[in-house]
C-alpha cells in the first residue's frame, strides 16, 4: 500500500459520520477500505466477521468511527483469490510456459459459476505468435474478449488498459507467464506485487490474501498462479459451468445430463454440428471423469 500517496485516516478522524468505501485489504484483523475521501483502516465487530458469511475484499461497506457496520450485498464472489465484486477474470496466457488448456478451461468453469466475465489475454506474441492462434481455436467461443499483448514491447497494452479501466480485474493463470509484468506495464514503471501465497499448516491448501491496487481507474488483483489441480468444481455443478453449453441447458433429454453417454443430449449434437470446438468438449469428458473420481474418492475418505 503507497501510504506516502494517500491519507490514512486514524479511527478518531472519521468523526461519527457514516462512510462508504470499498475494502482493498484485509490484514491481521483489520480492514483497509479505500473512501472518496482517502483509506480507512477500520475494524469489524465479531458478528459481522461471522454473520453474511464474511467480509472479503472487494466488498462494499459502511463504517462508522472506524468500525465497519455493514456489508453491501456482493454481486459474485472468487474463493481463489478471495475476492467480491470482481468485474473480469483476466486470464494470462504465453508460451513458456506451456499452456495449460486444462487450467484455462476450469477458470473459465469458475469464473462463469460465479457469475464473473472471462477475458484472456496472449502475452508474449513478441516471442511466440503462434500461441494466440491455438487459444482463440479453443477460447473464441467461451470468452468474449481475447487480447494479443507483449508487456515486453508493450504490444497490445493500451487496448488492455482501455478494456480495464473502471473495472476490477484479477488476473489469473500459470505462474510465469507475465501477469504481474503485465500489470506493471498497466500501470506504468512502478513495481509492486499484491499478492502473497500463504500456506495452510495442514501443508495441502494454498489461501491467497488479496489485495487490490488502484491505477488510473484500474483495479487490479495480481496472483501468484494456479495450476489445473487447484481448482475444484463440484461434480453436480460442472455439467453447466461451460459459457457454450448455457444455453442448451433445457435442449437435453435430461436436465441432469452429464453430455457423456446420454441419449438425445444437445450438447453432443453441438459438437457434431461444430457449434462447440472438438478440443473443449474433449477436456470436458476427461476434467468430468476427474471431478467424479475425485468425489468418490472424498466421499470413501
Ligand atoms: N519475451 C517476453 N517475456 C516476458 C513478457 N512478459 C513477461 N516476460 C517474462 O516472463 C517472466 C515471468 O514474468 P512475470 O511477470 O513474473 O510472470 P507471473 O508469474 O505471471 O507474474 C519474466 O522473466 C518476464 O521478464 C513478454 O511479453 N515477452
Ligand atoms: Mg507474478
Ligand atoms: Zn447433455
Amino acid at each position: 500500500m503507497r501510504t506516502a500517496e494517500k491519507k490514512l485516516f486514524a479511527r478518531k478522524q472519521c468523526g461519527g459520520r457514516t462512510i462508504l468505501g470499498q475494502i482493498i485489504k484485509i490484514h491481521s484483523g483489520k480492514y483497509l477500505v479505500r473512501t472518496q475521501d482517502g483509506l480507512f483502516e477500520c475494524s469489524a465487530k465479531g458478528a459481522l466477521k461471522i454473520k453474511s458469511d464474511g467480509i472479503f475484499t472487494g466488498d462494499f461497506v459502511e463504517f462508522e468511527n472506524g468500525v465497519i457496520k455493514g456489508v453491501k450485498e456482493r454481486k459474485n464472489r472468487l474463493i481463489r483469490p478471495s475476492v467480491a465484486n470482481v468485474d473480469c477474470v483476466m486470464i494470462v496466457v504465453a508460451n513458456p510456459p506451456e499452456p495449460d488448456l486444462y487450467l484455462f478451461d476450469k477458470l473459465i468453469a469458475t469464473a462463469f459459476n460465479q457469475n464473473i466475465p472471462c477475458a484472456m489475454a496472449v502475452n508474449k506474441v513478441d516471442c511466440n505468435p503462434n500461441t494466440a492462434e491455438i487459444i482463440r481455436d479453443n477460447y473464441s467461443k467461451a470468452v468474449d474478449n481475447i487480447f494479443n499483448v507483449s508487456a515486453k514491447t508493450g504490444e497490445g497494452v493500451e487496448e488492455l488498459k482501455e478494456f480495464l479501466t473502471g473495472k476490477l480485474v484479477v488476473f489469473s493463470g500459470q505462474s510465469a507467464v507475465g501477469k504481474t509484468s503485465i500489470v506493471n506495464r498497466l500501470f506504468g514503471e512502478n513495481k509492486r506485487t499484491g499478492e502473497v501465497s500463504v500456506k495452510t499448516q495442514k501443508g495441502k491448501q494454498t489461501t491467497t490474501v488479496s489485495e487490490i491496487t488502484e491505477r488510473e481507474g484500474i483495479r487490479v488483483i495480481d496472483t501468484p498462479g494456479f495450476t489445473a489441480m487447484d481448482i475444484d468444481i463440484p461434480e453436480d455443478v460442472f455439467p453447466w459451468s461451460y459459457p457454450e453449453f448455457s444455453h442448451l441447458a433445457s435442449e437435453c433429454r435430461f436436465t441432469d445430463c452429464r453430455h457423456i453417454n446420454e441419449p438425445d443430449c444437445a450438447v453432443k449434437i453441438s459438437v457434431e454440428k461444430g457449434e462447440i470446438f472438438t478440443n473443449r468438449y474433449k477436456r470436458y469428458k476427461e476434467i468430468f471423469k476427474e471431478i467424479k473420481e475425485k468425489s468418490k474418492y472424498d466421499k470413501r475418505y
